[in-house]
């Protein structure tokens, strides 16, 4: 069915409510529906960008600055837009990325407080005009995520921060969701798996109809 460029489809949220669980179920669901997808992450999608990400998770490295955490996110970032996303979506695929730049302004912005305006300025320099035509922005309360999350066992750098951290995370997040309540959805994660996949065959169902309000040709400004 897609005969131009690709869709560019993000999922978003803090740890533990349902992207990684989710990104299959789209997925397939779109698959079904005969669009081709790719699938792929952030920090990550790449081999030099999934070597950055183990520096960014590892927890035994010496204290990382926020301006190195921010950078390598990028640098990453980059990496990624040029080898994969991009050559993807110009062949006329799907890219499902689990978390984008929204969660460069949910954690380096909310959780560290870091600069917006820097965080903007990258975003531009790095990615142009490319910008997510959907973003599925999962939500539940931060002791929901860190719960369902905390029983996978070992935890990686970011995992280890405290509560607060991560209600900032939230509180930013849910901060873009209305900035952008045209691009990003919100779903509900603290609900049973099935009423959140229900919602999310709502919300796709539209998508695949193409009358949802994709945003023009993938190009958001914020
Ligand atoms: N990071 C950053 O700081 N800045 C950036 O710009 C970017 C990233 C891009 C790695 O991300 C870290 O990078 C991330 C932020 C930072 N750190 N944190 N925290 P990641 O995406 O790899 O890490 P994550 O968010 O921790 O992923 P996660 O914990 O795997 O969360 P998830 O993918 O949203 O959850 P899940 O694995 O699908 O589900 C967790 C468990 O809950 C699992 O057992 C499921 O079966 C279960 N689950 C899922 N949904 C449900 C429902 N509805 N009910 C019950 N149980 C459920």
């Amino acid at each position: 069915m897609t005969t131009g460029r690709g869709k560019f489809i993000t999922l978003e949220g803090g740890e533990g409510v349902g992207k990684t669980t989710n990104q299959a179920f789209i997925r397939d669901f779109l698959q079904n529906n005969h669009i081709p997808v790719l699938i792929t992450r952030e920090p990550g999608g790449t081999r030099l960008a999934e070597k950055i990400r183990d520096l960014l998770l590892d927890i035994d490295s010496e204290p990382v600055s926020e301006q190195a955490e921010l950078l390598l996110i990028f640098a990453a970032r980059a990496q990624h837009i040029q080898q994969v996303i991009e050559p993807a979506l110009a062949a006329g695929q799907w890219v499902l990325c689990d978390r984008f730049t929204d969660a460069t302004y949910a954690y380096q912005g909310g959780g560290r407080s870091m600069a917006i305006d820097d965080i903007a300025w990258l975003e531009e320099k790095v990615q142009g005009h490319l910008r997510p035509d959907l973003t599925l922005l999962f939500d539940a309360p931060v002791i929901t995520g860190m719960t369902r999350a905390g029983k996978r066992g070992t935890l990686d750098r970011f995992e280890t921060e405290k509560q607060q951290f991560f209600e900032q995370v939230r509180q930013a997040y849910l901060q873009q969701a209305k900035c952008y309540p045209q691009r990003i959805k919100l779903i509900q994660a603290d609900r049973p798996l099935q009423e959140v996949q229900q919602t999310l065959v709502e919300v796709l169902n539209k998508v695949v109809r193409n009358d949802s309000g994709f945003i023009d040709a993938g190009i958001v400004r914020r």
